[in-house]
């Protein structure tokens, strides 16, 4: 993906699709939630090995990440989206107390691993948004699922004598015609 570096706004980081920015200032998590909002973007969610391992070693000054106990449950954790967190990377001995509820990344002295800490605290935090290159592939990909319906709509129709040959719905092509932007 290294032919996409315009995807990202100046000064953010482009890794898997998305874009990331650590925060000049501190803030406490829910303030640091509200941040970047308007904006478009949200704290961090990291769903996956290949995300951490891509993200990890861009991160600084031990930051907030989008991830929080459940309110209903607070022995589990999930992401601001919602979603129950099933991949997650803690330090060893984490997390040790309920009534820290929010979720930070360490640094590199620590392996990028993950803390929680209370909520109240400041600290620098990252932020994720999806890239240029994601937004115009759904957009994509949702043009051709309504073509494909208009198309079956056309067949279906009882008065249609004729059936165009019409390329199929083809993911490789897809890929191919994105590549070209
Ligand atoms: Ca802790």
């Amino acid at each position: 993906m290294k032919h996409f570096t315009g995807v990202c706004p100046n000064n953010w980081i482009y890794r898997q699709g998305s874009c990331y920015k650590i925060s000049p200032k501190g803030l406490n998590w829910n303030a640091a939630k509200s941040a970047y909002e308007a904006l478009g973007s949200t704290l961090a969610m990291i769903k996956s090995q290949a995300e951490q391992q891509a993200l990890g070693p861009k991160i600084t000054h031990e930051p907030w990440i989008g991830l929080h106990r459940d309110p209903k449950d607070k022995s589990r954790w999930m992401w601001i989206d919602g979603t129950q967190a099933t991949y997650t990377h803690w330090s060893k001995g984490e997390p040790n107390s309920v009534a820290e509820e929010c979720g930070q990344m360490y640094t590199a002295t620590h392996r990028w691993k993950w803390n929680d800490l209370g909520c109240s605290a400041s600290l620098h935090y990252v932020c994720e948004i999806k890239g240029w290159f994601e937004f115009f592939k759904l957009l994509a990909e949702i043009f051709l699922i309504l073509r494909k319906r208009l198309v079956k709509c056309y067949l279906l129709r009882p008065s249609a004598k004729k059936t165009h040959s019409r390329r199929p719905y083809n993911e490789r092509y897809l890929a191919f015609r994105l590549a070209q932007f």
